[in-house]
């Protein structure tokens, strides 16, 4: 299995699919192949090592792969049937497909006779497989909101001004976390009212190495001549009536990590559709007052009903403070 797992680090640590290595023993223990997954649409590990066999030469072999062998037909055919088709008496893997489409390969290898044993260094590959194995259990990206508000919660002003709330350390720390996410979420209203470019960049203005997708949540048009269109990749966009679906949609498109930036309208309805996993705040020493608040009615009628977030980091970032929270699970 840690050959598998050294195997399984060849392949693309970004993409839709899961890194994935597969190491065929003889009767004997010998290896007599070895394959990997090379990224979507390419053959998946077990696949490419068993098309290093001769006809016949997996008989009665053992197949030990880092993911459960999967049981559909996606891009490629189910690596269930090919191992069954190919003879092999045994198959251990380490962890289970948590993919709903692909999961079924243990208990269809064991319907066809052959020995299954799971959760050999699962936890090794639990590390390798990291955000692809969260995001593919919750069916979703992990999301986080972010904000910068005033002290007392403001994130405009009564005429609508709202740049520039928190000084310059901040907003460097804001576009190291969008080059780090997958996607970075606005509204359509923000789009309309502000034209954001969504770039991640760095002081001196200079785009950084990952650029985030820019997903955009509405009904409204994105107009042609949008900043956000002028960036590396296309935008997507998505209606927002229904955020788990958009959510589950966004992450069969490869999106593990979504930063949500705004505003208050999109804010709001990912908190009170209980979609987030942190919650990112950059408070400025600033007193505003007025009725332009960083969240909108989040379906809280009573305070005992209030979702409570546990803080987890508490950041100085030259006058300003983030604090990053997260929900309490349960
Ligand atoms: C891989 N590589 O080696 C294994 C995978 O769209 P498909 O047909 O490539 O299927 C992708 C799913 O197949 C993936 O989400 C995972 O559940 C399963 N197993 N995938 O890309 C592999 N063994
Ligand atoms: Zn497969």
């Amino acid at each position: 299995m840690q050959h598998a797992i050294r195997l399984a680090a060849r392949g693309p640590a970004r993409g839709i699919n899961p890194q994935v290595g597969c190491v065929i023993l003889d009767a004997d223990g010998a290896t007599i192949a070895e394959g990997w997954h090379r990224g979507a649409g390419t053959p998946h590990a077990e696949a490419d090592a068993l098309s290093r066999l001769a006809p016949g030469a997996a008989e009665g072999a053992t197949a030990v792969v880092t993911l459960e062998p999967c049981n559909h037909t996606g891009r490629t055919g189910p690596c269930s049937e090919a191992l069954i088709a190919a003879g092999v008496a045994r198959v251990v893997h380490a962890v289970s497909d948590p993919n709903p489409r692909a999961a079924g390969g243990a208990t269809r290898l064991r319907e066809a006779g052959v020995e299954v044993d799971g959760g050999v260094l699962a936890s090794e590959v639990e590390d390798l497989l990291g955000d692809w194995l969260t995001t593919a259990r919750l069916g979703r990206p992990v999301v986080t909101v972010k904000w910068a508000s005033s002290l007392d919660g403001r994130a405009a002003a009564a005429d609508g001004s709202s740049q520039w709330i928190t000084g310059a350390p901040a907003r460097h720390d804001v576009h190291a976390r969008r080059s780090a996410s997958d996607a970075i979420a606005v509204g359509t209203g923000t789009v309309l009212a502000d034209d954001p470019s969504l770039t991640a960049r760095a002081a001196d203005g200079s785009l950084l190495a990952d650029q985030p997708v820019p997903v955009v949540f509405g009904h409204r048009a994105v107009p042609a001549d949008a900043a956000l269109r002028r960036g590396e990749h296309e935008p997507v966009q998505v209606t927002g009536d229904d955020l788990a679906a958009d959510l589950r949609a966004l992450h069969d498109r490869g999106i593990r990590s979504l930063f949500v930036e705004g505003g208050p309208t999109l804010a709001s309805a990912f908190i009170a559709a209980g979609l987030v996993d942190e919650v990112l705040v950059y408070l400025a020493p600033v007193l505003i007052g007025g009725p332009r608040l960083a969240l909108q009615d989040i379906g809280v009628a009573t305070l005992s009903a209030a979702p409570r977030l546990r803080i987890e980091r508490i950041h100085r970032l030259g006058d300003d403070l983030l604090v990053i929270a997260a929900p309490e699970k349960g």
